[in-house]
């Protein structure tokens, strides 16, 4: 487990590491480089490797749709989705609506 900062290097004495992500703090939707250098017991440095993980919304979001419980007959109203949310760093960008005819 390890807390990364940006362009601080943390050494292990292990081949992997974990990258301990703070939920309340995650990393931004995208690309992210990790580089790791070795050293042999000989004090020998190896070239830089570096890679790209992308950090994605990966979560499907909610759709929460409210309407009135009655209203008049001849009376326009409104459905509301304003209440569907999105998890995962993601925002909600297009409500799709439908009529189901009656029950
Ligand atoms: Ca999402």
């Amino acid at each position: 487990m390890a807390t990364f900062v940006l362009n601080t290097d943390i050494t292990t004495t292990t081949p992997s590491i974990e990258v301990t992500v703070d939920p309340n703090k995650p990393l931004a939707i995208g690309r992210h480089r990790f580089r790791l250098v070795v050293v042999d017991d000989s004090g020998n440095v190896s070239k830089a490797d570096e890679v790209e993980v992308i950090v994605a919304d990966q979560s499907a979001p909610t759709a929460v749709l409210n309407v009135q419980a009655s209203v008049a007959s001849g009376a326009s109203f409104e459905l509301n989705g304003s209440k569907s949310f999105d998890l995962g760093g993601g925002t909600i960008v297009k409500y799709i609506w439908t009529y189901l005819g009656q029950p």
